[in-house]
């Protein structure tokens, strides 16, 4: 370590936590994995480091992005910074004995390349014991149905970050009605511009707000339909 450079281990955890706001700002990813193994190891857990180390310092980075005050390329380099704690946390996101309770396909929409938040979505529903198959950003209607018709899952996942693509949602449900599969699978939309209201405006079974609600749910609908018999329907 050169003589300028921070000594991570040297800080408290808050002051730790602060600097990764810093770090995940800069689009820092070495010093980000750093500073979530030295939390982990200080007894954190991953959900502690996740909410207030990362999804924070992403919270931050948002608001000057609003701004005008960070642009694309940085946001950018921020968001690497924060898949790369995130590949650090995600054996123990996705720790689990559990046998397999269901299986989900997941996409960001048409037009929208955001997928940390999706990711993080795959990431718990995986440590819940749900198989995943995520097919990433940019996904259209066809892409969609193709995925349902191939892996057969429980549940369609959809996310959108942008106001713009948010629509797209219902675009791909009404495809899904067109083929008369709607009723097939239980349908879960989340993102940040979503609600509640636009949830069950575009027909969708659930909105939810994060992951940690999308997983409870995912959990509490599977049960639901198999207790109902509605998966053979
Ligand atoms: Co974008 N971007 N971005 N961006 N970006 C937002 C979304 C924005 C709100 C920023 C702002 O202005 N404050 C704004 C949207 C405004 C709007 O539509 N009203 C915006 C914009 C405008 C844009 C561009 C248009 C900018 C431009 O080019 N001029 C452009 C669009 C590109 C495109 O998609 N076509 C763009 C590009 C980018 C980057 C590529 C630079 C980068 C994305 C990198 C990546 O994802 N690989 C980026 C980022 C990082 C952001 C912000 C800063 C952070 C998003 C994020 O990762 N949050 C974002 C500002 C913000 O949201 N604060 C912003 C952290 C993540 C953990 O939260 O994604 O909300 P989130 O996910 C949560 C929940 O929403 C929920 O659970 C997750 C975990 O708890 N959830 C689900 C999400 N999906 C779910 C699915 C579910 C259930 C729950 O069920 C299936």
């Amino acid at each position: 370590m050169a003589d300028d450079e921070l000594d991570l281990n040297s800080l408290s955890d808050p002051d730790l936590a602060n600097q990764m706001h810093d770090d995940l700002y800069d689009g820092l990813a070495d010093e980000i994995v750093e500073g979530t193994e030295i939390l982990l190891s200080r007894g954190w857990d991953a959900q502690r480091v996740l909410n207030d180390a990362l999804v924070e310092g992403m919270r931050i980075v948002g608001i000057d992005f609003r701004d005008g005050i960070l642009f694309v390329p940085e946001v950018l380099l921020a968001a690497n910074a924060m898949k790369a704690g995130m590949e650090v946390l995600r054996p123990l996101l996705a720790e689990t004995g559990a046998q397999t309770i269901g299986k989900v396909v997941i996409g960001t929409v048409k037009g929208d390349i955001h997928d940390i938040g999706k990711n993080l979505v795959a990431m718990m529903l995986e440590g819940a014991g749900f198989e995943v198959i995520n097919l990433g950003i940019n996904t259209d209607a066809d892409e969609f149905i193709a995925a349902l018709d191939e892996h057969k899952p429980d549940i369609l996942g959809m996310s959108a970050l942008l106001t713009t693509t948010m629509p797209y949602m219902k675009v791909v449900i009404e495809a899904l009605k067109e083929k008369n599969i709607r009723d097939d699978y239980i349908v879960m939309v989340g993102g940040a511009p979503l609600n509640e209201e636009f949830g069950q405006a575009i027909g969708a079974d659930a909105y939810c707000r994060d992951a940690a609600v999308a997983t409870e749910t995912a959990e509490a609908l599977v049960l639901a339909r198999r207790l109902t018999g509605g998966e053979d329907q």
